[in-house]
């Protein structure tokens, strides 16, 4: 029988009040159940906001650097056990151990991060209009915020939202995805060792239409953050709206790479096997569409088949293995619907395009590293996100019509440009209507300390990361002090 994990509730790990729990199983061999997790209820995620309400009140007491202490003992010993939640994770997930290790690295720099920052959750003073009067404006925590995260980052995308919800003095309830459970209990384990108080951070597994959407609809949880599809987003952003709640949504990208002839075409060439097949394509920073020049098209292409081709598939703990499974049986289902798509709007699969199988891949949900050709704009498949390994090839003669072509999709996270032109660069940079743009770079590798998000209907505006999701989780207050002793009136007195 496999073991029955738990939800951590107000710093004790209690079973789920129904009783009910699902299996976790390795995606790159499904006979292997990891565990068993809680199947929550609207019950549970009830009990946890409480058990947050109250950790709430005391955590906002404690000062943000003693606060930010804590996360940095948290990034200590996310870096003592890294080996070790870098394999569960790639046993519950999928992807190499390699990119696992940087999962957990890229947690240990988030909480370093906002351990420092909890030194510096700057305000300001500003000259007021008035003799004997001070103005400025600091930062005060929110109350109980609602984390929901998706899977291919089972560790580093939860750790963006928590530990600067933390840090700012806020109470968390998180539902990590259903299909990394493990990661998420090995992340929570850390935390309380780290020191986080009871109740102040607390995880509910399970079902997002009933945990999530619970999450999502408590009053008593002001602040929300989601990564994930576009739709559950909207639902969310819907939600949100009509409560008055503060959220932050990361949803989509259909990611282009823009290759000019005078580009290092080695150096290009690295760059979209990583950005289009790492992670197996399922990162919304994947590169999913490939710009190529009219003139370098043909010859690229042919290299680009040949080493995808080549590339090694297999479970992500064997040393040998560059690309994974797929998270789970509907994401291979819907990889096939859209190579079934590229078929019918005329598309050429130049390789793949299909399940692999063979030695060693058993009964996982791998798919062929699979590269369409003949791809116009417009075509679903050059405009809607697909999360697998499926690359998208177009053609372009000027650049104006690469920056165009790149820029007609509805989303707007990532984008590259590989040329050795500087004024070309540039005009990518400033062109390219993106969250994030990489010279010479594939578009994914986004770092803990920068902001990340997507302009469009990548997101809602706000960022991820860096100094700029602090503003997130903070309620900006001001304070006017006067001690001229008299009443000064704003906007009056000053101007007689
Ligand atoms: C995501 O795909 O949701 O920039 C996050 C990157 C990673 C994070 C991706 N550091 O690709």
């Amino acid at each position: 029988m496999a073991e029955k994990f738990k939800n951590l509730i107000g710093g004790e790990w209690v079973a789920p009040s129904a009783g009910a729990y699902f299996e976790n199983r390795d995606p790159a061999r499904c006979s292997d159940v990891i565990g068993l997790w809680p199947r929550s209820s609207a019950d549970d995620v009830n009990r946890a906001v409480e058990a947050a309400s109250r950790g709430f009140l005391s955590w906002r007491e404690v000062p943000a650097p003693k606060r930010g202490m804590v996360l940095k003992r948290a990034g200590d010993l996310l870096a003592e056990r890294k080996e070790e939640i870098a394999r569960s994770m790639t046993r519950e997930m999928g992807k190499p151990l390699e990119e696992t290790r940087g999962d957990v690295q890229e947690a240990i720099d988030t909480g370093y991060y906002a351990a420092s920052e909890g030194r510096r959750l700057f305000g300001h003073t500003v000259p007021s209009e008035l003799h004997g009067k001070w103005a400025m404006s600091y930062r005060r925590p929110i109350g109980v915020c609602g984390i929901i995260t998706p899977f291919n980052f089972p560790i580093a995308v939860p750790s963006w939202k928590i530990f600067p919800a933390l840090v700012c003095g806020n109470a968390v309830v998180w539902k990590p995805a259903e299909d990394v459970p493990h990661s998420a209990t090995l992340f929570a384990e850390v935390l309380l060792e780290a020191g986080v108080p009871p109740g102040v951070f607390n995880v509910v597994f399970g079902e997002g239409s009933i945990v999530g959407r619970a999450l999502v609809e408590h009053p008593q949880v002001p602040v929300l953050s989601f990564t994930g599809s576009t739709e559950t987003g909207a639902i969310i952003g819907e939600t949100a709206g009509r409560m008055h709640k503060r959220v932050s949504l990361e949803m989509g990208g259909k990611n282009p790479m823009i290759v000019v002839p005078d580009a290092d075409l080695d150096l290009a060439l690295d760059g979209i096997l990583w950005g289009a097949f790492g992670t197996t394509g399922q990162r919304c920073t994947a590169t999913s569409r490939l710009l190529l020049h009219e003139s370098v098209h043909d010859g690229f292409v042919k290299r680009l088949v040949d080493a995808a081709r080549a590339l090694r598939i297999g479970h992500g703990l064997d040393g040998e293995t560059q690309m994974g499974p797929l998270i789970h049986r509907e994401a291979l289902e819907k990889v096939e619907y859209y190579v079934d798509l590229a078929r019918q709007e005329g598309c050429e699969i130049a390789c793949g395009g299909k399940r692999a199988t063979g030695p060693g891949l058993g009964d996982g949900l791998f798919f062929e590293p699979t590269v369409l050709l003949g791809v116009t704009p417009g075509m679903r498949v050059e405009q809607e996100e697909i999360f697998g390994p499926v690359l998208a090839v177009l053609q372009f003669r000027e650049f104006d019509d690469a920056v165009r072509i790149a820029n007609g999709v509805k989303y707007g996270l990532s984008s590259a440009v590989y040329t050795r032109d500087v004024n070309l660069a540039f005009r990518a940079m400033t062109e390219l209507d993106t969250g994030i743009t990489y010279i010479n770079a594939p578009t994914i590798g986004a770092e803990a300390h920068l902001p990340f998000g997507g302009t469009k209907q990548t997101g809602n505006g706000h960022r991820e990361g860096g100094w700029q999701v602090y503003e997130f989780y903070t309620e900006t207050k001001v304070i006017y002090a006067d001690y001229s002793g008299r009443l000064q009136r704003a906007q009056i007195d000053t101007y007689k």
